[in-house]
């Protein structure tokens, strides 16, 4: 009812709320004191939105929540932002340019972050009960600036006074081994769909010194007080760095663990049922702490008996797995755990020795010969669901990876294939192609993106066809225009765009695309021109000690000086590393794609989501048979996506023989030989460094461990085919149409109605 009012009189609101901030009314308002205008009338209204309770809650533990700027994004799920535009334009403003106001928060890296973003939206849009547990880091991952050609990384500012986050009263104390920290928390509204509200909780502490922070992002990372919460993943090659992001997971799982067993207080629940009224999602290994620290305090505290409390607390808590890679799986000395959480260590000994004690098989103790303790064995044996996040990475966890542990516990085993919100990655990023679908088969697939699938009967409608046509040339002038403003690079709306946006890691394989690119270049030097001007886009950002990582940018960054500035290739070809790639970019690159590049090595990406996110923008995918990419080419067939390379059981199986030499396909093949003597030829060196582009040419004659060389020619002929296709406009319209009609199955909404249905068995708040 108030919030009928509240939109009712909106327009009032915003006048109110200028002339209380600002002493001024909304039309003088300039377009940053306008977003503070929209920042607290839209609070306002999520304030007394309903909140969406029930007798059993979802609470999803994350390092990361990747959630972008959320202007647009709230005012479309709470329905008023058609209202808003209306009254912007009255006032001679636009939803775009106030936007450019809004800092992104910067508490997430990449598809993990950002998949729980969109998991909050769906929990909320599907009226299910359900918390968002992370943390409030004042610098967050880091802002990416280029400096000659290399990665260098800045503190990313982007906390201000006025904000989403709602400072709270509520502060728990969390005890180290060494020293005692208060946290404080902050909420954040989270409103579904049409729904109701619920709350992200962030903690931090009030200690944290912003100053401690000295050149770039290096700071003393002993001061536990001082850095606890300034930055997400802190640089871990040292000890310093290890023992950090312990004490950052424990902060996390401790003021976790403190919260929900006091909403259990407070609802006076029995905790020896603790899982009738609480499900903890642990994402990732992060936060694999909370099943040892629920156990010791239930112990402790409440008086359980162990077994109890083992027992309580396994049927609490499920885990989600989202890489096979060793290095992501974590493994903690326990000689630092002693260190950081001695409190945990007797627990953590406890809960080996009972698996010790049934199982025989070492490879699946929780503690190692080394004395290292393997975090995600503990998630598997003390809790009551493992799930992957795609059905060829469950597949692998099941027969490879976690085999050993599926064979003890088949039933807990179960997939998830990830998904994205619709709301952010079609209805805000791409309003033109939105309201042509709602044209075309009516507003019913913004709450059942299945509905997607009627798109199919307008296949041979060529006014719809047409229409997909322009929207996307509209999007590729506007993402040039975005680029030409934020890069100063020109490109050409009318050449192919093709874009591979990601993490950089060398399993995605950004250094196969960088010799293409070589490939091309060279071609057209030798005067082999493509049929139709070519635009290569990237955006990643490299972990600061990741050497190779940063030295594919620094190649890539080297391309885009060669190529760009050759007159006898720019007017072919052009390539682009956007700075600072995130949330933000991601929405204006996504919609214009017309090549969405998704070539990780078969078998190493879990799922990923940018595949989903592009298809459903209409863009084509040529990629490898691996993550979600496997349920795409299902999805849509042979014809509408562009496989190639080779399979994952084939990967699997160099890799068990040990008999992969990148150097074999470099001496066999004068084409790929070509592309990687580039690396380290005069005009590289000449405008890039040769320490790291003799190390990466290494690299990848000498090691390759990802791959990249064995797949180089299906690579080149795949994308010059994709490229040829596109000149026949029909077959391409008709693929777009197919791409975004199947893109329904990705929808998180259907990923949550999962969760629900096979882990967390809430109850929906009608
Ligand atoms: O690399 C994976 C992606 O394949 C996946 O889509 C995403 C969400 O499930 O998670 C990514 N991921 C995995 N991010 N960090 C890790 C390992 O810690």
């Amino acid at each position: 009812m108030q919030r009928d009012i509240l939109v009712l009189n909106l327009e009032e609101q915003m006048e109110r709320s200028a002339d209380r901030q600002f002493d001024k009314s909304f039309a003088d308002c300039t377009d940053k004191e306008a977003y503070y205008v929209l920042l607290d009338v839209t609070n306002e209204l999520m304030r007394v939105a309903e909140p969406i309770v029930g007798e059993k809650k979802i609470y999803y533990i994350s390092m990361e929540f990747l959630i972008g700027k959320l202007l647009s994004n709230n005012l479309i799920n709470l329905r008023v932002y058609d209202k808003v535009n209306q009254i912007l334009r009255k006032n001679g403003k636009k939803l775009a340019d106030i936007e450019e106001y809004e800092p992104e928060p910067s508490l997430g890296n990449g598809g993990l972050g950002r998949l729980a973003a969109c998991f909050l939206d769906s929990i909320a849009t599907l009226k299910l009960p359900g918390e968002g547990i992370g943390l409030n880091y004042h610098y967050g991952l880091f802002k990416q600036v280029f400096e000659k050609n290399l990665q260098t990384a800045q503190k990313d500012q982007w906390q201000e006074n006025k904000s989403w986050l709602e400072k709270t009263d509520t502060t728990f104390d969390v005890n180290f081994g060494d020293k005692k920290v208060t946290s404080r928390l902050y909420n954040l509204y989270v409103c579904g769909y049409d729904s109701g509200i619920n709350k992200l909780r962030l903690f931090d502490i009030e200690t944290v010194d912003e100053k401690l922070v000295k050149k770039g992002i290096n700071f003393d990372k002993t001061k536990i007080e001082k850095n606890l919460t300034l930055f997400l993943y802190p640089d871990d090659s040292d000890e310093a760095g290890n023992l950090l992001r312990i004490y950052q997971e424990y902060f996390l799982v401790s003021n976790a663990a403190q919260l929900i067993l006091h909403e259990m207080k407070e609802r006076q629940y029995d905790l020896h049922k603790l899982y009738d009224h609480a499900v903890i999602q642990i994402n990732d290994t992060h936060p694999t702490m909370i099943i040892p620290e629920l156990i010791r305090i239930l112990v402790e505290e409440k008086a359980f008996s162990m077994d109890d409390a083992i027992k309580v607390v396994s049927k609490t808590c499920a885990y989600t797995n989202h890489t096979i890679l060793a290095e992501a799986l974590e493994t903690w000395p326990l000689a630092y755990l002693e260190k950081v959480v001695p409190q945990l260590v007797p627990y953590i000994k406890e809960l080996d020795k009972r698996v010790r004690a049934k199982v025989k098989n070492k490879n699946v103790q929780i503690i190692d010969k080394d004395k290292k303790v393997h975090m995600a064995f503990i998630d598997i044996h003390y809790g009551f669901s493992v799930n992957g996040v795609a059905a060829i990475h469950t597949d692998i966890l099941k027969n490879t990876e976690l085999n050993d542990f599926y064979k003890l516990y088949p039933e807990k085993f179960n997939n998830k294939t990830n998904g994205i919100t619709f709301r952010r990655w079609l209805l805000s990023c791409n309003h033109p192609l939105a309201d042509l679908i709602a044209d075309t088969i009516g507003d019913g697939y913004k709450k059942d993106a299945t509905r997607l699938e009627d798109l199919l009967s307008h296949e041979k409608d060529e006014g719809f066809l047409d229409r997909l046509e322009s929207i996307k040339q509209e999007k590729k002038k506007d993402l040039a225009a975005y680029i030409e403003k934020h890069e100063g690079v020109q490109i050409d709306p009318t050449s192919i765009y093709d874009i591979q946006v990601k993490r950089l890691h060398e399993y995605k394989r950004q250094q196969m695309n960088a010799l293409y690119i070589i490939h091309k270049y060279l071609e057209i030097k030798n005067g082999k021109k493509p049929v139709r001007p070519l635009t290569f886009i990237f955006g990643a950002k490299a972990a600061p000690a990741y050497v190779i990582a940063k030295d594919i940018i620094h190649l890539l960054l080297c391309l885009q000086e060669i190529v760009n500035n050759d007159p006898d290739v720019s007017p072919y070809m052009k390539v682009v590393f956007v700075e600072n790639y995130n949330v933000t970019y991601a929405e204006h690159l996504i919609p214009a794609a017309d090549v969405s590049e998704q070539i990780s090595l078969a078998s190493k990406e879990a799922s990923g989501t940018s595949n989903m996110k592009f298809m459903l923008n209409g863009a084509i995918t040529l990629g490898t048979d691996d993550g979600a990419n496997v349920e795409i080419h299902d999805l849509v067939g042979d014809d509408n996506i562009y496989i190639f390379g080779i399979d994952s059981d084939t990967v699997i199986k160099h890799y068990k023989k040990a008999d992969y030499v990148s150097r074999k396909y470099y001496e066999k093949s004068p084409v790929i030989k070509e592309a990687v003597d580039f690396i380290v030829s005069k005009q590289c060196l000449k405008v890039g460094k040769k320490e790291n582009l003799t190390r990466l040419y290494n690299e990848l004659l000498n090691k390759d461990w990802f791959m990249t060389l064995i797949d180089l020619e299906s690579y080149i002929e795949a994308k010059d085919r994709i490229f040829a296709d596109y000149e026949d406009r029909n077959k391409w319209k008709h693929m777009m149409l197919v791409n975004i009609a199947k893109a329904g199955y990705f929808s998180s909404d259907r990923t949550i109605m999962e969760y629900n249905k096979d882990i967390w068995k809430l109850q929906r708040a009608d």
